[in-house]
C-alpha cells in the first residue's frame, strides 16, 4: 500500500469516527432545537467534520487533494441524511404522543364574566345624552387646577371662605411665584377654560371627579360633579328654568314639577336652590323627602358679571346661565340607594345589581 492510500484510509476512519459520534449525539437529543445544536457541532460550519476536512486538505499534498475532498463530501452528505431522518423520526414521536391524548369536547366551558360598566358612569352618560338632546357638548379638563382657574375667575377671592384648608386640598408648590395647584373642588374651572378659548355662544356640560377634604358616611373626599353653562346674547332665568325642566322630566320622570328657592353661589347673581316634586310620594309625604313632598336636586342661578370680567366676555352684551349637581347624590336619589360609600366599595353584590 502506498503513502496515499494509507493517508485516505487514516482520513475515511476519522470522518468515519465524527459520524459515529455525531450519530451517538443526535440519538439523545430529544427536541428540534437540541438536534440542531448538534448539528451545527458536527456539520456546521465551525463543525468537526467540516474542520477535519479542512486540516486533511491542508496536509494533502496536490494531487491528493481532490480525493480528500470527495471524501469530506461524503462525510458530510451522511450527516445531513442522519440530521434528516433524526429529524422526521422526532416529529413522529411527537405526533404520535397527541394522537395518544384525549380531549373531551363535550364538557361544557368555563364562562365568562361579563365586565359591565358601574352605575355612576352609566347614570353620567345617560345625563350627557339628555343634555345633548337640548344642544349641549361635553367639555372636560385638568383635575389639578391652577387657584385662577378654580377659584379668582369665580369671584372666590383670596380671603374667601370656600378656599379654606378645611376643604381644599392643596398642593406642594415647587415654585412659590406661581400660582398655587390645587386638587379641583368642582368642575366650574372647566367651564372657565372654555369661556377662555372660545367666544359666546357657549353650550356645555362639565361631569368629572372633584375633590374635598372631608370624609364620613354622606360625604367623600372624592365625588362627581356634573355642571352646566350656556352663555349667549338674551338668556334669561326662563331659559334656565325650562332646561331644568327638561332635564328633570327626562331623568326623574314626566310630569314631575320643580321649584326654585333663593339662594346664594359666589359666581351666580341671582343664585337658586332647585328642589323636585317628590317621585317616590307623589308629594304626601315620605322618608326620601324628609316629610316635605320636594327633595332639592341642584344649584344654579345666572352668570355673575364678575366671572365674565374674568373671561373676557362683555356681560353688557351677555348674559347667561349656569347650574351644579353631585352625581352621586342624583343617583342615589333615583335608585334609592342609601349610602354614598356603596358606589366606591367596589363589592359585586352592590355593583352586580346594575349591569
Ligand atoms: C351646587 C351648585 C353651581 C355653578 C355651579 C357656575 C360655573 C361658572 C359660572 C357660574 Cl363658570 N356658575 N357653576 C353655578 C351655580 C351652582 O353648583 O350645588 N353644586 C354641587
Amino acid at each position: 500500500m502506498n503513502e496515499s492510500d494509507s493517508r485516505a484510509g487514516e482520513l475515511a476512519r476519522l470522518f468515519e469516527e465524527s459520524l459515529s459520534r455525531y450519530q451517538a449525539a443526535l440519538a439523545e437529543a430529544t427536541s428540534e432545537s437540541a438536534l440542531r445544536v448538534v448539528h451545527a457541532r458536527y456539520a456546521g460550519k465551525e463543525g468537526e467534520i467540516r474542520k477535519r476536512l479542512a486540516d486533511a486538505l491542508k496536509a494533502a499534498p496536490g494531487p491528493d487533494k481532490r480525493a480528500v475532498g470527495q471524501a469530506g463530501n461524503t462525510a458530510l452528505q451522511k450527516a445531513e441524511e442522519l440530521f434528516g431522518s433524526r429529524l422526521v423520526d422526532l416529529h413522529e414521536q411527537k405526533r404520535q404522543a397527541d394522537l395518544q391524548r384525549r380531549l373531551d369536547v363535550t364538557i361544557p366551558g368555563r364562562p365568562h364574566r361579563l365586565g359591565g360598566l358601574h352605575l355612576l358612569t352609566q347614570v353620567r352618560l345617560e345625563l350627557e345624552g339628555i343634555f345633548a338632546e337640548l344642544g349641549f357638548q361635553v367639555a372636560t379638563g385638568p383635575q389639578v387646577e391652577t387657584d385662577f382657574h378654580n377659584f379668582e375667575a369665580l369671584a372666590m377671592p383670596k380671603d374667601h371662605p370656600a378656599r379654606d384648608m378645611q376643604d381644599t386640598f392643596y398642593l406642594r408648590s415647587h415654585d412659590p411665584s406661581h400660582d398655587p395647584l390645587v386638587l379641583r373642588t368642582h368642575t366650574s374651572p372647566v367651564q372657565i377654560r372654555t369661556m377662555l378659548q372660545q367666544k359666546p355662544p357657549v353650550r356645555i356640560i362639565s361631569p368629572g371627579k372633584v375633590y374635598r377634604k372631608d370624609d364620613d358616611p354622606t360625604h367623600s373626599p372624592m365625588f362627581q360633579q356634573i355642571e352646566g353653562l350656556c352663555v349667549d346674547e338674551g338668556v334669561t332665568m326662563a331659559d334656565l328654568k325650562g332646561t331644568l325642566l327638561y332635564f328633570v322630566q327626562r331623568f326623574f320622570g314626566p310630569g314631575i314639577g320643580l321649584r326654585l328657592r333663593p339662594s346664594f353661589f359666589p359666581f351666580t347673581e341671582p343664585s337658586a336652590e332647585v328642589d323636585i316634586e317628590c317621585f317616590f310620594c307623589k308629594r304626601s309625604g315620605c322618608r326620601t323627602c324628609k316629610g316635605s313632598g320636594y327633595i332639592e336636586i341642584l344649584g344654579c342661578g345666572m352668570v355673575d358679571p364678575e366671572v365674565f370680567r374674568h373671561v373676557g366676555y362683555d356681560s353688557e352684551k351677555y348674559s347667561g346661565f349656569a347650574f351644579g349637581t353631585g352625581l352621586e347624590r342624583m343617583t342615589m336619589l333615583r335608585y334609592g340607594i342609601s349610602d354614598l360609600r356603596l358606589f366606591f366599595a367596589g363589592d359585586a353584590r352592590f355593583t352586580e345589581q346594575f349591569r
